[in-house]
């Protein structure tokens, strides 16, 4: 007899296998657990439930237990009000009062509001599970950790978790425009169907905040930063509100990016400028017209002063006047600003890498206590790889939120497979010695200084309306890894990958394995085949995809970022250069400046190097830069080699949707390093190494091929 249900047990999960899935359910995909000892012992312990529910996040918690249950456990959530043996206590000291005499709720007491424990423990002389928390959205974060325990099929026996954020504002940004469109966004269009809302709530926005809860992100900001001063004019904030309201039960608060000028475009007043009292009567008023609708509102991001937005500067005041402006008009309602530190002249021959300090550095200690200053994570520009941004160790009275991208402008965009866990890692881990060593990123966004309590991270997002969210599947684990990593800025990419392995395809180890393989190295091969060596900038100048190292207009060169010369090639940024190094403390400072030290992976983008030059694996830089560009085409192949063995494993439509963008992206690996090898090739006058095939066409050939049109490109239209 055990032996026909064990048999029926297997029956049904290999039809469960065959089951194509689109991959719009995400990570929160609930496949019922296929391992029968599990699969009993996790019914066992959630026989039932004791879960009072009071308030509208209690029943966002309750229902995701609910379907979790059913799809993981086929078990329908019993509620029972008499305690007994295995039974789920879910609850707050306010909704379980019997909580408050446990010895356990010390523990409770010391969680920031975000917080929660699960445990097994003795409870009432019964042998239960609890999920417990200080407040209901710490009960939404461990139901959704308690489920994942389960999706990831661990022991819920002996349980002792106790987890708590160690960042407060943990935020996606939304370059999405009012038109529906997104600026740099590769999945689809915008989410926000502006024209439906605030009366029609789509399912969908349900969907994004559940799976954002479940990682722990607490804020949207619904607009692009090159922003519409319209999304603040009273029949845009209604629509606001109404995604607010959906968003609310998840703990998820809305945002608005600010357009500086709006006083002037939507306010009818002659001006902008932050220290005009008209100017500062109206952004009041704007605020309590917005809180009125938004009891709960987030707060503004405002890119000022920067590629063209308007900012404090056409006022002749500062970017901390600007920023304490909008924080003093928040403040009374616990509002905040984010204040981004991308900022350059756009000017040629200008070395941009130097502009984001040399504004902010002067300026620390000046702003509001309710605000932020966001640099990227790099002194560029979202670049396939670069060092982090010197401003992180420069600031030490201001709190910094990072800002990382998620969408990939540089990186393939949503037709290369690249994990963006071990780019976000590089940076977290990189140490600034702002107070001695172990001054990592990571340690100043948590605010190791405790500058008025804040630490706050951002992410560009790569969400869309494509039936899976992201365009490319693996895009998935973008969002996911930037949702762990903005609740725990020190985990590891791979822990992180590997979890959304397990909960994305399988817990089968021949599953696990080479899927992990592929995302850790696909990073380092996209640097490989796009810009090695610390090069950067050299993608289209337009869409930002595909090679154009070439490109050399009145506008925008490539050249200023490459400075390719029949010598050498690499921009000086040595204390004899632009001096970019010196934004950096000892000894990193010391590190980059000398080329014998600096980092190869930084190499061309701190120095100038001779084509000659003797790398220390003993090669020339010339030959190094090519064997570079041959290994990320051949490591895209080891992807494909990997992924093709995975054939009749997991379900059919994800694995050709996967395997049909590895082919483009070798496709487009090889056009990049054909490309590029041609082109510098032209300068440093070498031959291309032996053992490496020659490029099937001539420079000229690839100089043709038309960018892959893409239609983020809406600064034409009105947004
Ligand atoms: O370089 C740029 C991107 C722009 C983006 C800008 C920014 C939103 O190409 O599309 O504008 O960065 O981050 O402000």
């Amino acid at each position: 007899m055990k032996k026909i249900v064990v048999l029926l047990f297997l029956i049904v999960c290999c039809v469960n296998l065959i089951y194509s899935e689109n991959g719009y359910d995400l990570w929160l995909r609930y496949k019922k657990v296929d391992n029968p000892f599990l699969y009993s012992s996790y019914r066992e312990k959630n026989h039932h439930v004791i879960f009072p529910c009071s308030s509208d996040k209690l029943l966002a918690a309750k229902n995701e237990l609910r379907n979790g249950f059913l799809g993981l456990l086929d078990l329908q959530l019993t509620e029972t009000e008499v305690i007994e043996n295995n039974t789920l206590v879910v609850g707050t000291p306010k909704t379980i009062p019997a909580f408050q005499h446990q010895p356990f709720i010390q523990d409770i007491n010391k969680l920031n509001d975000d917080g929660f424990v699960i445990r097994s423990l003795n409870f009432q002389g019964k042998q239960v599970t609890g999920i417990i928390a200080k407040t209901d959205i710490g009960i939404l974060y461990g139901v959704f950790r308690y489920l994942r325990l389960m999706q990831m099929h661990s022991s819920i026996e002996r349980l002792a978790i106790t987890e708590e954020p160690s960042l407060k504002y943990r935020v996606l940004n939304h370059w999405d425009n009012l038109n529906g469109t997104i600026e740099r966004g590769y999945a689809g269009s915008s989410l926000w169907d502006w024209e439906r809302l605030p009366t029609y709530k789509d399912k969908r926005y349900t969907d994004y905040a559940r799976a954002n809860a479940s990682i722990g992100i607490n804020g949207s900001i619904l607009n692009n930063v090159n922003a519409s001063a319209k999304s603040l004019r009273a029949d845009w904030l209604v629509k606001a509100a109404g995604l607010a309201d959906v968003f609310r039960p998840y703990g998820i608060k809305v945002y608005l990016t600010a357009k500086f000028s709006a006083p002037k475009e939507i306010g009818g007043l002659d001006t902008a400028d932050p220290l005009d009292p008209k100017v500062k009567q109206w952004w009041k008023d704007k605020v309590k017209e917005i809180y009125a609708l938004i009891p709960d509102f987030g707060g503004f991001l405002v890119k000022a002063n920067s590629e063209g937005q308007p900012g404090p500067q056409d006022y002749g005041r500062t970017h901390a006047d600007g920023a304490n402006m909008l924080a003093d008009a928040l403040e009374p309602f616990g509002g905040i600003v984010f204040w981004r530190a991308f900022v350059y002249q756009n000017e040629r021959h200008v070395d941009r890498v130097v502009t984001g300090y040399n504004e902010f550095k002067p300026l620390d200690g000046t702003f509001r206590r309710n605000v932020f200053v966001q640099p990227k994570n790099g002194p560029i520009d979202f670049q396939p790889r670069e060092p982090f941004h010197p401003l992180f160790g420069a600031m030490p009275n201001t709190p910094l939120a990072m800002e990382f991208q998620i969408t990939q402008e540089n990186l393939g965009h949503a037709g290369h497979l690249v994990y963006l866990g071990t780019l976000y890692e590089e940076t977290l881990q990189s140490d600034t010695y702002e107070n001695g060593t172990g001054s990592t990123v990571s340690r100043i966004l948590q605010n190791y200084n405790k500058t008025y309590g804040m630490s706050a991270i951002a992410g560009v997002s790569n969400i869309g309306s494509d039936l899976n969210w992201t365009g490319h599947l693996f895009g998935q684990a973008n969002w996911y890894a930037f949702g762990r990593l903005a609740w725990n800025p020190d985990l590891s990419s791979k822990d992180i990958a590997k979890e959304w392995v397990r909960l994305t395809f399988s817990n089968k180890e021949e599953i696990i394995d080479p899927i992990l393989n592929m995302m850790l190295m696909s990073r380092e091969a996209a640097v490989n085949y796009m810009m090695p060596l610390g090069i950067n900038h050299i993608m289209n100048f337009d869409t930002h995809n595909g090679p154009e190292p070439w490109h050399d207009d009145p506008v925008w060169t490539a050249f200023d970022y490459h400075k390719v010369t029949k010598d050498s090639i690499g921009v000086d940024r040595t204390i004899n250069g632009s001096n970019a190094v010196s934004q950096y403390r000892s000894p990193v400072k010391e590190e980059f400046n000398d080329i014998q030290k600096c980092p190869s992976i930084y190499l061309l983008w701190f120095h100038r190097v001779p084509w000659n030059y003797k790398m220390p694996s003993g090669q020339t830089l010339w030959n190094e830069l090519v064997a570079h560009y041959y290994k990320g085409v051949d490591e895209v192949e080891q992807m494909q080699n990997i992924w093709n063995r995975l054939k009749g494993k997991i379900d059919n439509e994800r694995f050709e949707h996967v395997s049909s963008l590895l082919k483009l992206q070798k496709g487009e690996a090889a056009w990049w390093r054909d490309a590029c090898v041609l082109f510098f090739q032209q300068y440093s006058g070498l031959p291309i190494p032996e053992g490496y095939s020659h490029p099937e066409h001539s420079l000229e050939y690839y100089k043709q091929i038309p960018f892959p049109y893409n239609w983020d490109q809406t600064n034409f239209f009105e947004k």
